[in-house]
């Protein structure tokens, strides 16, 4: 019983790792981003949760995020270099990227949500 004991724990680990991993491909097909330095791209707060919830631009692209839900959100950075404050329905944030990396970014009021923005130089 030792041995098989173990699956569930190496099943749980596989599945995690899957639905990571298409969560990225997912998202990358619906990135309309435009390939130019400084090109807007739009990111659409609702039913608690960005669209996408991971974006790829260039450095120096201004990404903008519209709080389209009845419920306030925030876009606050995880390492604190962006914050929107709270959001109402219809409010809008935006932020320039000027380096390169992958920023995380969360919700305050619902730490749930979470997203990435990957900024390629
Ligand atoms: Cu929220």
């Amino acid at each position: 019983m030792g041995v098989s004991g173990r699956y569930p724990i190496v099943i749980a680990i596989a599945l995690v790792l899957f639905i990571t991993a298409c969560g990225g491909s997912g998202s990358e097909t619906t990135t309309t981003a435009g390939g130019g330095t400084g090109s807007a791209n739009s990111i659409t707060i609702d039913d608690f949760a960005y669209a996408p919830s991971e974006l790829t631009v260039s450095v120096g692209s201004t990404v903008s995020w519209t709080n389209e839900q009845s419920a306030s959100h925030t876009v606050t950075a995880d390492d604190g270099e962006f914050d929107s404050g709270t959001l109402a329905q219809g409010d809008e944030f935006s932020e320039t990227f000027g380096t390169a990396g992958t920023f995380a970014y969360h919700c305050t009021i619902h730490p749930s949500m979470t997203a990435t923005i990957t900024v390629e130089g």
